[in-house]
């Protein structure tokens, strides 16, 4: 069961759900409205989102076909750093130009019990399927950091999985870890969908395939996969730190750290074309685009 949003003759937003493939748009017009009707009526989202579809025709078409918007707008992104061993192999290579030799703060990060965290995005910043992603145009080395997303409740309670893109500049955190938020927050550095796949049916979300692949020019310039199952952390004690004497929003999304990295000499150009997929979810597709430093 996912839910997505989507544009209909160009201007009424529609949230419907996926299920094997059929397309069922729903009553509520968001996922958090969706959430809420079914606490109203003391029910599961599952449940509501059930007896919708019970007596709802699919519509005929392929719901990657649709002009899918973000599928839940998101007053916060947050997003956990250096959660995989992949991620702290790459961070101390961007730190120390290769040389392996000196233990830094993100092998400390790594095993610490304080877990990275940093807000990566506001709702004007981020972008949905099919969109442009933005390029810095101070930066050199940049990346797309394919990310389970949870989608959260202001009480923390994990109410869906999406996928994230975290796009990062390998090259300006590498220079100082100060530069974090440069290195992280931009006009258009944050993607998220196509769907939310409801946390009820997700049986193991330690379990899921993720694979980036990045297409320059139609060819295969990408290859990468993982699996969550790398997760050196919990998905509740990240939730847990995200609280702690912090408030939330509802529809809150919290990416969980990247597995994926390209290899260390590959650089985002404009145009090429980023798909991350998350088994269960579905595929994320947007496009690079250089940012206009003089907007
Ligand atoms: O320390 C920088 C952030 C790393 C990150 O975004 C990740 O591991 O996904
Ligand atoms: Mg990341």
């Amino acid at each position: 069961m996912r839910i997505i949003r989507y544009l209909q003759d160009s201007s009424a937003v529609i949230a419907a759900v996926t299920d094997q493939d059929q397309v069922f748009p729903l009553q509520d017009t968001s996922f958090m409205k969706l959430i809420y009707r079914a606490r109203e009526e003391n029910s599961t989202p599952l449940e509501r989102v059930q007896s919708q579809i019970a007596s709802a025709h699919p519509l005929s078409v392929n719901w990657t076909d649709l002009p899918l918007l973000v599928p839940v707008e998101a007053p916060e992104v947050w997003a956990a750093g250096v959660t995989y061993q992949r991620s702290r192999e790459a961070r101390n290579y961007e730190a120390t130009e290769g040389r392996l030799d000196a233990a830094t703060f993100y092998d400390k990060v790594y095993t610490a019990e304080r877990p990275e965290l940093f807000l990566k995005s506001t709702q004007a910043r981020t972008v949905g399927p099919a969109a442009e992603v933005c390029l810095r145009s101070d930066s050199q080395w940049q990346v797309p950091e394919p990310e389970l997303g949870l989608v959260l409740d202001r009480d923390g309670s994990i109410l869906g999985y999406t996928i994230g893109n975290d796009m990062s500049c390998r090259d300006i955190e590498g220079e100082n870890p100060l530069y974090l938020p440069q290195a992280k927050v931009w006009r258009q550095s944050c993607s998220i969908g196509p769907a939310i796949r409801l946390a009820d049916t997700v049986a193991n979300p330690y379990d899921l395939e993720l694979s980036c692949r990045i297409y320059r020019q139609g060819e295969l310039a990408v290859n990468e996969s993982a699996s969550t199952g790398l997760l050196k952390r919990k998905l509740e004690e990240l939730v847990t730190f995200l609280r702690r004497d912090n408030v939330l929003f509802d529809g809150t999304v919290l990416l969980t750290g990247t597995c994926i990295v390209p290899p260390n000499q590959f650089t985002l150009e404009p145009g090429d074309r980023i798909e991350i997929t998350i088994s269960q979810i579905g595929t994320l597709i947007n496009t690079a685009a250089l940012a206009d430093p003089g907007h």
